[in-house]
């Protein structure tokens, strides 16, 4: 019995053997161990058998199968190995790579012109001493209107088309101008020197010089005896900062419901530019901000007492700047998204 048992344990390491040289590939070298080593497999088998074995001759029987075990364990791992290092060789010279290929540049990104007005902006008010304070896009109709001195039905809401959401009362901001109560009411009764950045959105007729969404920066000064120089010294060093001591500036009365006496100021077209005519209405001036020194009955919706303290606002497009900085004919580019345009700044 266990002369047959070790006789075909010997003719199963030789059929073993033998397959095992035949194996082309890695899949081949799989399905051979599934065949021996698997759980039904015939190694498995052969080691199964020692349970019936007789007793003396056991040792022996066991001693060759586990021998049996190892050596084939052992050729399969060098055939695996072997086959592995053929597959990879195979695929470097079919594939080969070459290093002499120009390698794939990685676009780099910039900050949007938008982005870089804002911060220029932002630099030049904190050399002023004014801090950034950032209020909500979405707001009330309360505070977008009322507090401003408009309320229900005053004619002078027609000058902001307004988105309204599905919330009735509440309005995309027509403008900045909500944040300086947002601004008055944290401050509590203290002077105040911020600019405060953000997204407006209107509907209005798309133009060259007009869209439904973009930027204003307002800016609120509040204290005693804040007047209407401190208003025109602080836009005209702004101005010339911005666009430099050679471009003219210039300031004329206006009206805003939150402000009183209200002012408008506008920037010289470049004089060489040849869409000037068109761009500035025939004018050669282009607005970019209203101003004003800020109501009272503001200032009270705030929480600050007219009699004791003043301050002046002003409300400015910074896109309107950049048109004007770079004699960009038309606002609309800005969102567009057309990158020939914005790799320029
Ligand atoms: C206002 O929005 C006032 N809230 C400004 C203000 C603030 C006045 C504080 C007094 C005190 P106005 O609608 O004129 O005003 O807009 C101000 C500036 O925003 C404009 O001068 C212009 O530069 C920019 N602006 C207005 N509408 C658009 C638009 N549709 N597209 C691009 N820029 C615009």
């Amino acid at each position: 019995m266990a002369d047959d048992a070790t006789d075909e344990l010997k003719k199963l390491e030789g059929q073993a053997q033998t397959h095992l040289q035949q194996c082309a590939d890695e899949a081949a070298l799989r399905a051979w161990n599934t065949q021996y080593f698997g759980d039904k497999g015939l190694v498995k088998a052969a080691l199964a058998k020692l349970s019936t074995i007789p007793k003396e001759q056991r040792g022996t029987y066991g001693k060759e199968v586990n021998r049996v075990k190892e050596d084939l364990t052992r050729a399969y791992d060098a055939a695996l190995a072997s086959a592995k290092a053929a597959a990879l060789q195979a695929s470097l010279t079919a594939n080969p790579l070459d290093v002499s290929l120009p390698g794939r540049g990685r676009p780099r990104g910039r900050l949007h012109p938008a982005t870089q007005i804002l911060r220029q902006i932002y630099t030049i008010f904190a050399d002023l001493g004014f801090q950034v304070y950032r209020t909500r896009e979405v707001e009330t109709d309360e505070l977008n209107f009322e507090f401003l001195n408009m309320p229900a039905h005053h004619p002078a809401r027609d000058m902001w088309d307004t988105f309204f959401t599905t919330t009735p009362g509440v309005v995309l901001r027509t403008h900045t101008s909500p944040g300086q109560i947002h601004v008055m009411r944290e401050a509590a009764g203290k002077p105040i020197r911020v600019i405060l950045p953000g997204m407006c959105y209107r509907n209005e007729a798309i133009s060259t010089r007009s869209e439904i969404q973009f930027y204003q920066v307002e800016g609120l000064v509040i204290g005693e005896g804040v007047t209407m120089a401190d208003l025109k010294g602080t836009i005209t060093a702004f101005a010339r900062r911005m666009f430099g001591p050679e471009r003219r500036v210039r300031i004329r009365s206006s009206y805003f419901p939150f402000t009183e006496p209200s002012i408008e100021v506008d920037i010289d077209w470049p004089k060489d530019d040849p869409n000037r005519d068109r761009l500035t209405k025939g004018t050669g001036w282009l607005e970019i901000l209203g101003a004003g020194m800020v109501h009272p009955n503001v200032l009270r919706a705030g929480g600050y007492d007219p009699d004791k303290v003043t301050g002046f606002a002003f409300g400015m497009g910074p896109q309107r700047m950049l048109m004007l900085k770079h004699a960009i004919d038309d606002i609309r580019l800005f969102w567009q998204n057309e990158l020939r345009f914005l790799r320029q700044f």
